[in-house]
């Protein structure tokens, strides 16, 4: 089955795909020619992301997904939560947030934090949300190549690497996107 995924961000399709294998073709906006940027004004990932596949589904007519997702670090209030693909400065690069996070919790014991990604499912006309969290710490120093976004800062449950340089494996049975994907995933089998 093909899903089109109403994203701009080629990691978020390609872990995606790769978690949900040959049966479902995921299709990103660039792919079915769809190019308005679409602003993700609200203070929530419910919102951010029933937006997102509004807009699109308005244009398209198809059945579609997309997803919100942020970073929440408990000494920081929750910070960067939804701002978090804009910590730094509207339109920063990975390295430049990740350095604002270290920057922020420089001296600071409490590393707590967790990653929440909330997908918006438009079925048949329908809006539907899955949630997924991932808890873990926020490292001291940057490490690994591997993944996106936090994933050279963030040490998930359980381990003492960050997500960037675990096996890829760890961050599709664990990620707040592998989570939130199962339960759509349940959704379309029923
Ligand atoms: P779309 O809105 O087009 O889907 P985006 O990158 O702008 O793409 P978000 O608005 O949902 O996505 O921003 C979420 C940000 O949170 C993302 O850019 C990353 O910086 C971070 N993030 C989300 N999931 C992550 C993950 O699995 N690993 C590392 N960082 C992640």
């Amino acid at each position: 089955m093909e899903l089109i995924f109403c994203t701009s961000n080629q990691h978020k399709q390609q872990e995606v795909q790769e978690m949900v294998g040959k049966e479902y073709v995921i299709r990103t906006l660039k792919e079915i020619g769809f190019e308005n940027a679409i602003e993700e004004p609200f203070d929530t990932l419910e919102e951010n992301a029933a937006i997102k596949v509004n807009t699109v589904f308005e244009v398209v007519q198809k059945n579609c997904f997309a997803e919100d997702s942020g970073l929440f670090v408990e000494a920081l209030g929750g910070m960067p939560g939804v701002q978090t693909a804009r910590y730094a400065r509207p339109g920063a690069t990975a390295i430049e947030n990740n350095e604002k996070l270290l920057q922020a919790l420089y001296g600071v014991e409490n590393r707590k934090a967790y990653f929440k990604a909330v997908f918006a499912l438009k079925w048949q006309q329908q809006l539907f949300f899955f949630e997924g969290q991932c808890h873990g710490q926020i490292a001291t120093s940057m490490a690994g190549q591997d993944g996106f976004g936090y994933d050279p800062l963030f040490i998930p449950e359980g381990y003492s690497n960050t997500f960037a340089t675990l096996p890829k494996t760890v961050k599709q049975a664990q990620s707040h996107r592998a989570k939130a994907l199962q339960q759509m995933l349940d959704f379309l089998k029923k």
